[in-house]
C-alpha cells in the first residue's frame, strides 16, 4: 500500500441526509480540493478554518459546500486533511468523489484514515482499535470502555508495565558487557519483586477479559426446557411485548427466536428455543430441537425453565446432569401460581440438590411479577459481572490483546523460573525481550506484521 498518495472517502452513512462529509487525507488533499474550488486559494488559508463556496469540476457546478482545512500534521491522520461537507444526496457525493479521483486522489480502503493516524503516531494501536469499538458500541458500558481505551487509559497501564521492565532489561544487558568481571547491576531481589508485581497486574488484565468480552459482544442466554414450560412466555415478559407465540400446544416454538435486552449496560441476547423432547413426529420441530442442542452448547448462560407443577425434582436433576454446555446454568421453576402447598414444600426441600441457582417464577400475571423478573435480571447480571464496573478501570475487550497478554504472562513465568535457578543475565535476557515484545504488540510499539494490521483496519468502515 502506498502511504504517500492522497485518499478520499465518504465519511458519513450512505443515503439521503441533511449533510454528508467527504474526507481527503494526504499531501495533496488541499491542492486537490483547491482545483475544484475557484472562489479562493485554499492552499493559502490557515489551518482549522472553514470555507463556504460552490464546488465545480470541468465547468459543471456540483454543490454548495463547506470545506474544513487541516494543514500540516494537525489533523486526525497526522497529515493534511480537507473535509467537504456537502448536501446528503447520493449523486452529489459520487460526483465529488469522482472529481477528487480525477484530480489525483484514490479511494480509501476501510480504516485507512485511522491506519494513517497510527502510522503517523497520532494514536497507538490499542487506541486505533478503540475507534472501531466505539463506533460499534451499542451499550453505555461498551462505549465507556472503548472511550477509556481511546483516551489512552489502557495504553498508559501497559506503558507503565513496559517502562519498569525496560529499566531492568537495560541493567541486565549491561551485565553482558562486563561478563568476565561477574558483576550484577540489576538487584535480583528487586527484580523478583517486579516480576511478581507484573504477573499480578497481567493476571488482573487477563481476568478482565471475560467481562470485557461480554461488554463488547454481549452474552447469549439460551432459554431451555421442555415444551410448554413457559419459555416463550418468559421471553415475552422480559421484552415486555408479545414477540414469541405462546400457546398451550407443546411444540409451538419451532425455530429459535433471538432478542437482545440491555441489563445494566450489558447486552443479553436471549434465544427462545423449541425446547427439548425426545419424541416428536413433526420434522420441523425435530430440526428446532436439534438447534436447541446447538444453542445449549454455545450459549454463555443457560436459563433452564421447568414447569414446577408438571415436572418432578428428580427428573429435573437428571435432565440437568445431562446438559452439555460451557456456559453457566440458572434454573427457573415456572408456574409457581399452580403449585399446591405440598408440591411447593417438596420443591423447597429438594431444590438444594440442584447445584445451580434456583428461582421460583410465575409468568401468568406479568404485572404481579415485576419483582421476580427483576430478581432474575439481577441473577443474570451477576453471572457475568460480579462487581460493579468502575468506569475508568482497564478492561481487556480485544482478543488480540488477550492473546498478547497471555504470551507475556508465559514469558514472565520463564523469567521467574530462570531467576529461581540463578540464571545469568545473558540467559534471562531473551525472555525479558520476549516479554517486552508482546507488551509492545498491543500498543504497536514494536513492528507489527502487515497481515495483522490489515485484519485490524480491514474491520473498520470506509472513511474512518
Ligand atoms: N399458570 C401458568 N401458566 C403459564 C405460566 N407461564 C406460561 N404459562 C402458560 O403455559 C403455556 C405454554 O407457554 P409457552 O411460553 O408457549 O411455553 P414454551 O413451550 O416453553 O415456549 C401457555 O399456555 C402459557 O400461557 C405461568 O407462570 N403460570
Ligand atoms: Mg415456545
Amino acid at each position: 500500500m502506498d502511504w504517500n498518495d492522497t485518499i478520499v472517502a465518504i465519511a458519513t452513512a450512505p443515503g439521503a441526509s441533511a449533510i454528508a462529509v467527504i474526507r481527503l487525507s494526504g499531501a495533496d488533499a488541499i491542492p486537490i480540493v483547491n482545483t475544484l474550488f475557484p472562489q479562493k486559494d485554499l492552499e493559502k488559508q490557515p489551518s482549522h478554518t472553514l470555507h463556504v463556496g460552490i464546488l465545480q469540476h470541468e465547468q459543471t457546478l456540483i454543490d454548495e459546500v463547506v470545506i474544513s482545512l487541516y494543514q500540516g500534521k494537525k489533523s486526525y491522520t497526522g497529515e493534511p486533511v480537507a473535509e467537504i461537507s456537502c448536501h446528503g444526496n447520493a449523486r452529489i457525493q459520487q460526483d465529488i468523489i469522482q472529481a477528487c479521483i480525477a484530480q489525483g486522489a484514490r479511494l480509501a480502503k476501510p480504516g485507512e484514515f485511522t491506519q494513517r493516524a497510527f502510522l503517523n503516531g497520532k494514536l497507538d494501536l490499542a487506541q486505533a482499535e478503540a475507534v472501531a469499538d466505539l463506533i460499534a458500541s451499542d451499550t453505555e458500558a461498551a462505549r465507556q470502555t472503548a472511550l477509556n481505551q481511546l483516551r489512552g487509559g489502557f495504553s498508559k497501564d501497559l506503558t507503565h508495565l513496559r517502562e519498569q521492565l525496560i529499566y531492568f532489561a537495560a541493567l541486565i544487558e549491561l551485565e553482558l558487557d562486563f561478563s568476565e568481571e561477574d558483576v550484577e547491576f540489576a538487584d535480583r531481589t528487586q527484580f523478583i519483586k517486579l516480576i511478581s508485581e507484573l504477573k499480578k497486574e497481567t493476571t488482573s488484565l487477563l481476568n478482565s477479559f471475560a467481562l470485557g468480552n461480554v461488554i463488547k459482544n454481549g452474552v447469549q442466554v439460551a432459554i431451555i426446557g421442555k415444551p410448554n414450560a413457559g419459555k416463550s412466555t418468559l421471553l415475552n415478559a422480559l421484552l415486555n411485548e408479545e414477540r414469541a407465540i405462546v400457546s398451550d400446544i407443546a411444540g409451538t416454538t419451532r425455530d429459535t427466536i433471538e432478542e437482545a435486552i440491555n441489563i445494566a449496560g450489558i447486552l443479553f441476547r436471549f434465544v427462545d428455543t423449541a425446547g427439548i423432547r425426545s419424541h416428536s413426529s413433526d420434522i420441523i420441530e425435530q430440526l428446532g430441537i436439534k438447534k436447541t442442542y446447538e444453542k445449549m452448547q454455545s450459549a454463555g448462560i443457560l436459563l433452564y425453565l421447568a414447569d414446577a407443577q408438571a415436572e418432578n425434582p428428580e427428573d429435573l436433576a437428571y435432565a440437568l446432569q445431562n446438559v452439555k454446555t460451557s456456559g453457566k446454568i440458572l434454573v427457573v421453576l415456572n408456574k409457581a401460581d399452580l403449585l399446591s402447598p405440598a408440591r411447593l414444600e417438596r420443591w423447597q426441600k429438594e431444590k438444594t440438590s440442584i447445584p445451580y441457582p434456583v428461582l421460583f417464577l410465575s409468568l401468568k400475571e406479568r404485572k404481579d411479577n415485576v419483582a421476580a423478573l427483576d430478581e432474575l435480571c439481577n441473577l443474570l447480571y451477576k453471572q457475568v459481572a460480579n462487581e460493579k464496573m468502575a468506569p475508568d478501570a482497564s478492561i481487556v475487550t480485544n482478543a488480540r490483546h488477550q492473546e498478547a497478554l497471555q504470551k507475556m504472562y508465559e514469558s514472565l513465568l520463564s523469567i521467574e523460573h530462570g531467576m529461581a535457578q540463578h540464571l545469568s543475565g545473558d540467559l534471562l535476557s531473551p525472555d525479558i525481550r520476549r516479554c517486552l515484545h508482546y507488551l509492545g504488540e498491543i500498543t504497536g510499539e514494536v513492528e507489527i506484521d502487515k497481515d495483522i494490521l490489515g485484519t485490524i483496519f480491514g474491520k473498520f468502515c470506509i472513511g474512518k
